[in-house]
């Protein structure tokens, strides 16, 4: 809780930040009295982060102080001018314009895309649920698909559980293979660490090696004992002939999970043909380097980790799968010191969750009849799905884009910024009028990170370390504003006729008890009644995760007076509360899976694909783009706030001085890149950090459009948007995400 200075108006407050899954501890001084931050620093006394912070962790305050966020809901007018309008006048609008277009043409006539923020918005998160079941569409999109959407799959399929992620044991590990991640920039992804130089650097200190693959000589890269350089989009070759190397050499140890994988004969004969000496033209790694790797690997406790270039590539599900084969073939998943599964305190990973069946192909999208699967609709194909001209009758009328920017984030940006303006109503619930939103006819904007609480729902379950944290509202918002939750809640309430809001948040919370607590469940001597009196709060998220952790692992089960866990001693730990180092033994009774499957048909169906691309893979003479993450950015949306925007142009295209020779490119020169969708231009670096033809671009910048307010952004950061130059036709095709690493391009000098 907060905790004040009684000689002065200055308070304390200790929190974690949102912005990116680190989640580190804070420790913030405000003014209750002007309602401003004085200082954010790292906490200290936060057992995960100890005092850590990046520079994003100013960005609280700056989004809180920003005169161009929005507060009030915005209604377009037919001038193409804006209108403060009226919350209740707003919800009336939205919610009459999407009901008509659900009456005309059918539910499927509306659909949605979920952004990335919603992950660090506990009450976004729970309650996009009512949101979902009032619009009631198929037509389901959202950042997954072009992020972690090929993990899900693969876990789906091999464990029952699409977000039970295996995260590196990075405090306990003695070798660390990090394949397309730079978690010295995002402070790791599905391996959410404060710090990451910090760990990485302690497995040198302990003696071991940290060795990372990728086309570009990272940040981390410069810290680790080795770097491979690897050709983007065959990294699933590369691991075939890893698991090949496995089996040739007597190095198969898969330990306690033999006994409940199936599939063990099945990979070995697939790796058969996979040597290093096939696979070596198409990846660009030295078969002896390879099989030393392996040996190396082998010999100590080592982990081996995947992540976003990775997942973004053309073969991303086989990639994400085969590290994950990797792991069980060398005993390293759900071992100490390997990958390993964090327990969260809200029970999302205890034994006992029935199976979800994995589903794909129920529905198609209208043009190119690409499959949904496991619900989701890959994000680039929103165009193609509004366009008249590619849906016809069928195409979306009615759209809503919430805590997204798509039109910067995803694929042929260009493309999905006309076909938005064919819509006949889009709904933007955004905190600022930016690329995607103007071409919204109505925004509603949310209360921001200090205006409300949080959990780190999320995070607790990708955490290298267990922790359980509330986090408390720092001021109450002005006005009238609304916090997410609500906004969904009662979009959701009345897209559904329900009677008010309040209503079917009580619904939720009552549905959610009847399932938790009674006969059969963790908590057997309390009714569903019961356990809703004692709740804390009279509405809202923390009802919900209140339930959660009372009955969840560590949880005082709805006893006030036993020991364990419930929401009011969460409210009062300012650090959080430590739930101690990753524990081992978790599998099988924590998968929803009875065995493992190691090699399931749905993912060894698309090898054909893999095996039929060796050879165009192999050519010498491509050119490809790949992304890159900064530590300033936080996708597309930190770049209006001045002590993120300020110094020298990012939005820079990184190549190799071979490539930039040949090319007749120089450093500070602007370059043109084109690709088969787009063409932008960009400020050239040379650097032998690059792989020779292969050159690199951070996505989220592009902010030159007219019609949006954000002036820091434009006059500091306007950079170009690569995602003008993803091809939204290219997909992984087992998990319909999209391919942001291994794009084709051509360069000539601007
Ligand atoms: N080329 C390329 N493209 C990529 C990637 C890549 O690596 N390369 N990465 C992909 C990945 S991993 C991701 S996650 C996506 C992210 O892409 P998106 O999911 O589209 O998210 P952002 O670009 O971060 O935009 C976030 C939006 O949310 C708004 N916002 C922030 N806070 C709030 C709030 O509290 N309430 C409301 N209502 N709105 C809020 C911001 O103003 C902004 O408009 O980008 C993807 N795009
Ligand atoms: N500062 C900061 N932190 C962030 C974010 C941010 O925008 N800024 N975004 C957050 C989000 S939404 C996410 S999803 C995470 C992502 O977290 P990370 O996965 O750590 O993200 P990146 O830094 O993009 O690292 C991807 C790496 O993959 C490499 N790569 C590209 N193609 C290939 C390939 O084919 N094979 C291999 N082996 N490597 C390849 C790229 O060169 C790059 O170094 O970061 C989160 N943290
Ligand atoms: S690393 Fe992430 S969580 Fe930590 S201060 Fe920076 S943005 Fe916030
Ligand atoms: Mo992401």
């Amino acid at each position: 809780m907060a905790t004040s200075t009684p000689s002065s108006a200055i308070e304390t407050v200790f929190r974690s930040c949102p912005t990116c899954e680190a989640s580190c501890g804070l420790r913030v001084d405000i003014d209750r009295v002007t309602r401003s931050v004085i200082r954010i620093e790292g906490d200290a006394r936060d057992p995960r982060s100890q005092g850590y912070l990046c520079p994003k962790a100013y960005a609280m305050k700056e989004i809180y102080e920003d005169p161009e966020r929005l507060k009030t809901p915005l209604r377009k007018n037919a001038d193409g001018s804006w209108t403060e309008i009226e919350w209740d006048e707003a919800m009336e609008l939205a919610t009459s314009r999407l009901l008509e277009i659900k009456e005309k043409h059918g539910a499927n006539a509306n659909g949605y895309y979920i952004g990335n923020p919603t992950g660090h918005n506990v009450g976004a998160q729970l309650y996009l649920l009512p949101l979902m079941n009032g619009l009631g569409t198929e037509r389901s999109f959202s950042a997954a698909t072009m992020d972690q959407f090929p993990q899900n799959v693969a876990l789906h399929t091999m464990i029952g559980d699409p977000w039970m992620f295996p995260i590196p044991d990075i405090q306990r590990t003695e070798f660390f293979v990090c394949m397309g991640g730079n978690p010295l920039v995002s402070q790791g992804s599905l391996m959410s660490a404060p710090n990451a130089k910090k760990r990485l650097t302690a497995i040198l200190d302990r003696g071991g090696r940290v060795v990372t693959i990728d086309p570009r000589r990272t940040e981390t890269a410069e810290i680790a004992s080795e770097h491979l350089f690897i050709k983007p989009g065959s990294d699933a070759y590369f691991l075939l002939s890893v698991c090949h190397v496995l089996f040739d050499e007597g190095l198969v140890a898969p330990g306690r999970l033999a006994d409940v994988t199936d599939g063990l004969d099945r990979i070995e004969e697939i790796a058969t043909t996979y040597t290093p000496e096939s696979v070596e033209a198409a990846t660009g790694i030295a078969p002896e380097t390879t099989r030393q790797l392996v040996r190396d690997f082998c010999a100590v406790r080592g982990a081996w980790y995947g992540r976003i270039g990775l997942c973004t590539q053309e073969f991303g599900t086989l990639a994400s799968w085969l590290v994950y084969v990797v792991n069980i073939l060398t005993g390293r998943l759900d071992a100490e010191g390997g990958m390993m599964f964090p327990r969260s305190a809200t029970g999302r990973s205890e034994a006992g969750r029935p199976a979800e069946a994995f589903q794909f192909g129920r529905y198609r999208t209208a043009l190119t009849g690409i499959p949904e699967i496991a619900g989701q609709l890959p994000c680039g194909l929103l165009a193609e799905e509004m366009e008249e001209s590619s849906a016809g009758d069928k195409r979306m009328r009615g759209f809503i884009s919430t805590m997204g920017n798509p039109v910067l984030s995803a694929p042929n940006g260009e493309r999905l910024a006309a076909a938005l303006d064919e819509l006949d109503f889009m709904l933007s619930l955004d905190i600022y009028l930016n690329e995607t939103s103007r071409h919204a006819d109505l925004i509603m904007p949310s209360t921001v990170q200090l205006e409300h609480e949080n959990y780190d729902f999320l995070f607790e379950t990708t955490s290298v370390q267990n922790f359980s944290r509330w986090s408390p509202r720092l001021f109450e918002p002005d006005d009238d504003q609304r916090d997410q939750w609500r906004i969904y809640c009662e979009i959701g309430a009345r897209l559904a006729g329900a009677p008010s809001w309040e209503i079917v948040d009580d619904l939720m919370v009552k549905g959610m008890l009847g399932m938790m607590v009674g006969p059969d469940t963790p908590c057997p001597d309390v009714t569903a009644e019961e356990a809703f009196e004692q709740l804390q709060d009279d509405h809202g998220p923390m009802r919900m995760i209140e339930c959660m952790i009372r009955v969840g692992p560590y949880g005082d089960k709805f006893d006030d007076r036993a020991e364990g866990l419930n929401l009011r001693k969460l409210r009062a730990a300012d650090q959080g509360i430590d739930l101690g180092e990753l524990s081992a033994g978790r599998l099988p009774d924590a998968m929803p899976l009875d065995r493992i499957e190691l090699c399931p048909d749905y993912l060894i169906a698309d090898l054909s694909r893999l095996e039929a691309a060796l050879e165009e893979r192999s050519r010498a003479d491509r050119l490809v783009l790949v992304g890159r993450r900064q530590m300033r950015n936080m996708n597309s949306w930190l770049h209006n706030l001045p002590a993120l925007a300020k110094g020298p142009n990012r939005c820079t295209l990184l190549l190799h001085p071979v490539d930039a020779e040949r090319l007749g490119i120089e450093s500070g020169k602007f370059v043109r890149v084109r690709s088969r969708v787009g063409e932008i231009e960009v400020e050239c670096s040379v650097t032998d950090e690059m792989m020779p033809g292969v050159v690199s671009l951070p996505h989220g910048y592009g902010h030159r459009l007219s019609g949006v307010r954000l002036s820091v952004a434009e006059s500091k950061q306007p950079g170009a948007c690569s995602n003008y130059l993803t091809d939204e036709t290219v997909l992984d095709v087992p998990s319909g995400t999209h391919v942001a690493n291994g794009i084709p391009v051509e360069l000539t000098a601007a």
